[in-house]
Protein backbone atom coordinates (compact mmCIF):
# COMPACT_ATOMS: atom_id res chain seq x y z
CA UNK A 1 0.00 0.00 0.00
CA UNK A 2 1.15 3.57 -0.82
CA UNK A 3 1.63 5.70 2.12
CA UNK A 4 2.13 9.75 1.99
CA UNK A 5 4.99 11.00 3.71
CA UNK A 6 4.78 13.12 6.82
CA UNK A 7 6.01 15.71 4.83
CA UNK A 8 3.21 15.48 2.02
CA UNK A 9 0.21 14.78 4.26
CA UNK A 10 1.35 18.46 5.94
CA UNK A 11 1.52 20.15 2.52
CA UNK A 12 -1.96 19.09 1.80
CA UNK A 13 -3.61 19.86 4.88
CA UNK A 14 -1.99 23.19 4.84
CA UNK A 15 -3.66 23.97 1.53
CA UNK A 16 -6.15 26.25 2.47
CA UNK A 17 -9.90 26.16 0.52
CA UNK A 18 -9.69 28.65 -2.11
CA UNK A 19 -5.77 26.36 -3.51
CA UNK A 20 -8.67 23.65 -3.75
CA UNK A 21 -11.66 25.31 -5.80
CA UNK A 22 -8.72 26.94 -8.26
CA UNK A 23 -7.21 23.44 -9.23
CA UNK A 24 -10.76 22.40 -9.69
CA UNK A 25 -11.14 25.27 -12.33
CA UNK A 26 -7.83 24.20 -13.94
CA UNK A 27 -9.22 20.44 -14.01
CA UNK A 28 -12.40 21.55 -16.00
CA UNK A 29 -10.73 24.15 -18.09
CA UNK A 30 -9.11 22.07 -20.53
CA UNK A 31 -12.58 19.79 -21.30
CA UNK A 32 -14.16 22.67 -21.85
CA UNK A 33 -11.98 24.11 -24.63
CA UNK A 34 -12.10 20.53 -25.77
CA UNK A 35 -15.92 20.69 -26.20
CA UNK A 36 -15.28 24.08 -28.49
CA UNK A 37 -12.20 23.17 -30.31
CA UNK A 38 -12.31 23.45 -34.51
CA UNK A 39 -12.32 19.09 -35.32
CA UNK A 40 -8.47 18.23 -34.89
CA UNK A 41 -5.90 16.18 -37.63
CA UNK A 42 -7.67 13.50 -36.19
CA UNK A 43 -8.11 11.09 -39.04
CA UNK A 44 -11.28 10.50 -40.68
CA UNK A 45 -10.74 7.42 -42.36
CA UNK A 46 -8.82 4.02 -40.33
CA UNK A 47 -6.98 1.75 -41.86
CA UNK A 48 -6.70 3.56 -45.20
CA UNK A 49 -3.35 1.74 -45.94
CA UNK A 50 -4.52 -1.98 -45.38
CA UNK A 51 -1.98 -2.68 -43.14
CA UNK A 52 -3.88 -4.49 -40.40
CA UNK A 53 -4.74 -7.58 -40.04
CA UNK A 54 -1.26 -8.31 -40.99
CA UNK A 55 -0.76 -10.87 -43.72
CA UNK A 56 2.07 -13.52 -44.06
CA UNK A 57 4.62 -12.08 -46.13
CA UNK A 58 4.72 -13.15 -50.05
CA UNK A 59 1.17 -14.45 -49.57
CA UNK A 60 -2.60 -13.49 -49.50
CA UNK A 61 -5.27 -13.81 -47.81
CA UNK A 62 -9.19 -13.13 -50.12
CA UNK A 63 -11.89 -11.87 -47.99
CA UNK A 64 -15.80 -12.57 -49.10
CA UNK A 65 -18.96 -10.63 -49.02
CA UNK A 66 -19.42 -9.68 -45.30
CA UNK A 67 -16.20 -9.65 -43.82
CA UNK A 68 -14.44 -7.29 -42.43
CA UNK A 69 -10.90 -5.80 -42.72
CA UNK A 70 -10.95 -3.76 -39.46
CA UNK A 71 -12.83 -0.77 -40.15
CA UNK A 72 -13.19 -1.79 -43.82
CA UNK A 73 -16.38 -4.06 -44.69
CA UNK A 74 -16.15 -6.27 -48.21
CA UNK A 75 -19.97 -5.27 -49.41
CA UNK A 76 -20.26 -7.41 -52.79
CA UNK A 77 -18.09 -10.07 -54.42
CA UNK A 78 -14.29 -10.75 -52.69
CA UNK A 79 -11.20 -9.22 -52.34
CA UNK A 80 -7.58 -9.74 -51.47
CA UNK A 81 -5.24 -8.34 -49.04
CA UNK A 82 -1.55 -8.96 -50.05
CA UNK A 83 1.28 -9.09 -47.43
CA UNK A 84 4.37 -8.24 -47.25
CA UNK A 85 6.73 -8.84 -50.44
CA UNK A 86 3.94 -10.11 -52.56
CA UNK A 87 4.18 -7.22 -54.54
CA UNK A 88 5.18 -3.45 -54.30
CA UNK A 89 2.96 -1.37 -51.99
CA UNK A 90 2.52 2.41 -52.10
CA UNK A 91 2.65 2.61 -48.32
CA UNK A 92 3.64 0.38 -45.46
CA UNK A 93 3.56 -3.10 -46.70
CA UNK A 94 0.00 -4.29 -47.29
CA UNK A 95 -2.32 -2.81 -50.11
CA UNK A 96 -5.40 -4.53 -51.60
CA UNK A 97 -6.70 -5.89 -54.77
CA UNK A 98 -10.26 -5.14 -55.41
CA UNK A 99 -10.87 -8.70 -57.14
CA UNK A 100 -10.49 -11.73 -55.26
CA UNK A 101 -12.17 -14.89 -57.62
CA UNK A 102 -14.23 -12.14 -58.58
CA UNK A 103 -15.11 -8.52 -58.41
CA UNK A 104 -15.26 -6.78 -54.86
CA UNK A 105 -16.52 -3.65 -53.21
CA UNK A 106 -15.19 -2.55 -49.81
CA UNK A 107 -16.93 0.34 -47.81
CA UNK A 108 -16.10 2.17 -44.51
CA UNK A 109 -17.90 4.59 -42.73
CA UNK A 110 -17.17 8.07 -42.39
CA UNK A 111 -17.90 10.65 -40.28
CA UNK A 112 -18.44 14.20 -41.59
CA UNK A 113 -19.60 17.85 -40.55
CA UNK A 114 -22.58 19.17 -42.91
CA UNK A 115 -21.28 22.19 -45.67
CA UNK A 116 -17.76 20.64 -44.79
CA UNK A 117 -15.33 19.84 -48.35
CA UNK A 118 -13.42 16.63 -48.54
CA UNK A 119 -10.40 15.72 -50.47
CA UNK A 120 -10.24 11.72 -50.52
CA UNK A 121 -6.85 10.50 -51.83
CA UNK A 122 -5.63 7.31 -53.03
CA UNK A 123 -2.39 5.32 -54.44
CA UNK A 124 -4.03 3.26 -57.74
CA UNK A 125 -2.19 0.35 -59.63
CA UNK A 126 -3.17 -2.89 -60.49
CA UNK A 127 -2.81 -6.48 -60.23
CA UNK A 128 0.13 -7.19 -62.92
CA UNK A 129 -0.16 -10.88 -62.80
CA UNK A 130 -3.25 -11.35 -65.00
CA UNK A 131 -5.55 -9.38 -67.48
CA UNK A 132 -7.16 -7.80 -68.85
CA UNK A 133 -4.47 -5.34 -68.74
CA UNK A 134 -7.23 -2.32 -68.58
CA UNK A 135 -8.13 -2.39 -64.60
CA UNK A 136 -11.65 -0.48 -64.29
CA UNK A 137 -13.26 0.52 -61.28
CA UNK A 138 -14.67 3.45 -59.30
CA UNK A 139 -14.63 5.38 -55.98
CA UNK A 140 -17.69 6.48 -54.25
CA UNK A 141 -18.94 8.67 -50.85
CA UNK A 142 -22.61 8.10 -50.46
CA UNK A 143 -24.44 10.24 -48.03
CA UNK A 144 -26.67 9.15 -45.23
CA UNK A 145 -29.34 11.84 -46.15
CA UNK A 146 -32.42 12.30 -48.24
CA UNK A 147 -31.54 10.93 -51.52
CA UNK A 148 -27.81 9.28 -50.88
CA UNK A 149 -26.35 11.93 -53.23
CA UNK A 150 -23.29 10.26 -54.31
CA UNK A 151 -19.70 11.25 -55.35
CA UNK A 152 -18.16 9.20 -57.88
CA UNK A 153 -14.88 8.99 -59.39
CA UNK A 154 -14.14 6.48 -61.71
CA UNK A 155 -10.57 4.96 -62.73
CA UNK A 156 -8.24 3.06 -64.76
CA UNK A 157 -5.20 1.97 -64.61
CA UNK A 158 -2.96 -0.10 -67.50
CA UNK A 159 -0.74 -2.41 -65.84
CA UNK A 160 1.26 -2.64 -69.30
CA UNK A 161 4.61 -2.59 -68.42
CA UNK A 162 3.82 -3.21 -65.03
CA UNK A 163 4.78 -5.81 -62.86
CA UNK A 164 5.50 -7.14 -58.67
CA UNK A 165 8.46 -4.75 -58.44
CA UNK A 166 7.09 -2.17 -60.71
CA UNK A 167 3.55 -1.49 -59.83
CA UNK A 168 3.52 2.20 -60.96
CA UNK A 169 1.07 3.70 -58.42
CA UNK A 170 -0.79 6.37 -59.11
CA UNK A 171 -2.12 9.32 -56.48
CA UNK A 172 -5.84 9.52 -57.19
CA UNK A 173 -8.06 12.34 -55.58
CA UNK A 174 -11.56 13.97 -55.68
CA UNK A 175 -13.14 15.95 -52.92
CA UNK A 176 -16.60 16.06 -51.89
CA UNK A 177 -19.18 18.76 -49.70
CA UNK A 178 -20.82 16.73 -47.11
CA UNK A 179 -24.70 17.46 -47.13
CA UNK A 180 -24.85 14.72 -44.00
CA UNK A 181 -23.20 14.22 -40.86
CA UNK A 182 -22.16 10.86 -42.40
CA UNK A 183 -21.64 8.89 -45.11
CA UNK A 184 -19.80 5.86 -46.69
CA UNK A 185 -16.64 5.35 -49.18
CA UNK A 186 -16.64 2.91 -51.28
CA UNK A 187 -14.40 1.15 -53.65
CA UNK A 188 -15.26 -0.96 -56.27
CA UNK A 189 -13.62 -2.86 -59.13
CA UNK A 190 -15.72 -3.00 -62.36
CA UNK A 191 -12.73 -5.20 -63.94
CA UNK A 192 -13.98 -8.89 -63.84
CA UNK A 193 -11.30 -11.59 -63.99
CA UNK A 194 -10.03 -11.92 -60.85
CA UNK A 195 -6.75 -9.82 -61.31
CA UNK A 196 -8.23 -6.71 -60.42
CA UNK A 197 -7.54 -2.65 -59.54
CA UNK A 198 -4.77 -2.29 -56.78
CA UNK A 199 -5.31 0.20 -54.00
CA UNK A 200 -3.39 1.85 -50.83
CA UNK A 201 -2.54 4.98 -49.49
CA UNK A 202 -6.43 5.70 -48.98
CA UNK A 203 -7.04 9.04 -47.49
CA UNK A 204 -9.76 11.42 -45.78
CA UNK A 205 -9.14 15.36 -45.42
CA UNK A 206 -10.68 17.89 -44.37
CA UNK A 207 -10.24 20.83 -46.70
CA UNK A 208 -10.73 24.69 -47.44
CA UNK A 209 -14.42 24.97 -48.86
CA UNK A 210 -13.38 26.98 -51.46
CA UNK A 211 -12.07 23.85 -52.72
CA UNK A 212 -15.65 22.29 -53.06
CA UNK A 213 -17.08 25.22 -54.72
CA UNK A 214 -17.32 23.56 -58.27
CA UNK A 215 -18.20 20.35 -56.78
CA UNK A 216 -21.33 18.91 -57.00
CA UNK A 217 -22.96 16.92 -54.21
CA1 LIG B 1 -0.35 -0.12 -47.36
Amino acid sequence: MLTRSPQVSRLISALPPVCAIALSVVAIAPAAHARTAPPGPAPLLANGGFEAPGIPANSFIRYGTGSTIGPWRVSEGNVDLTGANFWQSADGRQSLDLEGSESGTIEQHLATRIGGCYTVTFALAGNPDGGPAVKRGFARVSQHTLGHPTVQKNFIFNTAGKSRANMGYVPQRFRFRALASSGTLIFASTTGGGYGPVIDAVNVTQSNPIECRLVRP
